[in-house]
């Protein structure tokens, strides 16, 4: 498993000085957060990000996230202008030594709190889903919902809830098709391995179809084109804040098909009506696993990408939410001590089985 931790950025409040001091450290994840919808990411750009990772003595091989357009996901006419964009962004990536592509097929919305502050009895704070908060929410005065890059006027919102009003969920598994089958060809020929983010969370906000919820969804993806091009990010606090999803067995399966190529470790509280908020790193802290969740993935010898998910601001810390330093750079230590005590309880395992005479 390769640490890796994510990096808004030169505007970013953390900088790649103090996220070098993480012990353990791989490298570092970013992506080019201002560039609009579609456009090409030109190979320059990209370089600026991995030659920072590497004046530090990171790299950078995962970009998170690839942004995907509304024409793509709505499946509309546009979308065949887009798509050689993409594809020439996708081998700028490869050869800027970009290895794995993580994107997300969520309508209009990234991932989606409804609190970025919410006080944990502790004095620190963190980021919450509450479905009542959701319907409440009148969209014709915006979304005052920070956390992800595009940012819509009230009347593009409206306008956009009002396209995907019409679309079905099966409409958006063939628009996803289409996505894929342009792209994954091309990425495997690059060498490059695009990494499919779940829905965050996995079930419907604001009426819209959301298709990436459970394990048969996942199954579906990696159906469209059987190839290793064609993976995953399995993401625990995005499955797991649906408690029907359990997390090791996404990994048990998918891992052993070599289909997952990045991983986001994350904890979350989730209450009985399934509102949650993101809770510490720490299985006691939270409704997760996360030792039977880095077990599985040790279990399954993976050697990709794994990043300490958004953790709580504590210690008076302020910038961008789920990522601040500190409660992330816990989280990456103790995800490294399961990570290392799974692996020294196997060889002590396997020493002290009995030896067969010879
Ligand atoms: C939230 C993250 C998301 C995720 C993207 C992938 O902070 O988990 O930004 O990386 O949805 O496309």
């Amino acid at each position: 498993m390769k640490m890796i931790f994510r990096w808004h950025g030169p505007k970013d409040p953390i900088s790649l000085q103090y996220i070098r001091q993480i012990p353990g450290l791989y490298g570092i994840v970013s992506s080019l957060y201002d560039l609009p919808l579609g456009e090409v990411w030109p190979g320059e750009r990209i370089q600026v990000l991995t030659g920072a990772a590497a004046a530090h003595g990171l790299r950078m091989e995962v970009v998170d996230s690839f942004r995907v357009h509304e024409e793509i996901k709505l499946g509309r006419p546009g979308r065949e202008k887009l798509m050689p964009q993409y594809i020439s962004t996708l081998k700028n990536l490869a050869a800027s030594g970009i290895k794995v592509v993580c994107y997300n097929f969520m309508p209009v919305f990234d991932w989606t709190r409804t609190q970025m502050e919410f006080p944990l009895s502790d004095g620190s704070n963190t980021l919450s889903f509450e479905a009542e908060r959701v319907e409440q929410l009148d969209v014709s005065k915006g979304i005052p919902l920070p956390g992800w890059g595009t940012r819509y006027t009230p009347e593009k919102l409206q306008a956009l809830l009002d396209e995907y009003a019409s679309v079905t969920t099966e409409q958006m598994w063939s628009n996803l098709e289409y996505f894929l089958s342009q792209l994954v060809p091309v990425a495997e020929e690059l060498g490059l391995k695009l990494a499919l983010h779940a829905d965050d969370p996995p079930r419907p906000v604001f009426g819209l179809p959301r298709i990436i919820k459970n394990i048969d969804d996942h199954r579906r993806v990696l159906d469209i084109v059987d190839s290793t091009a064609n993976g995953l990010t399995l993401c625990s606090g995005t499955l797991g804040s649906d408690l029907r999803n359990d997390v090791p067995s996404f990994i048990n399966e998918f891992a052993a098909r070599k289909r997952v190529h990045f991983v986001h470790l994350r904890n979350v509280k989730v209450g009985e009506n399934g509102d949650f908020y993101e809770s510490a790193h720490l299985t006691q802290c939270g409704s997760l696993d996360m030792a039977e969740i880095v077990k599985a993935l040790h279990d399954a010898d993976f050697q990709g990408y794994a990043r300490p998910d958004h953790g709580r601001m504590i210690w008076g810390e302020t910038g961008v939410p789920g990522y601040g330093l500190y409660d992330r750079a816990l989280g990456i230590m103790y995800l490294q001590g399961l990570w290392e005590g799974i692996g020294k309880e196997k060889t002590r395992a396997l020493a002290q089985r009995p030896r067969v005479a010879a």
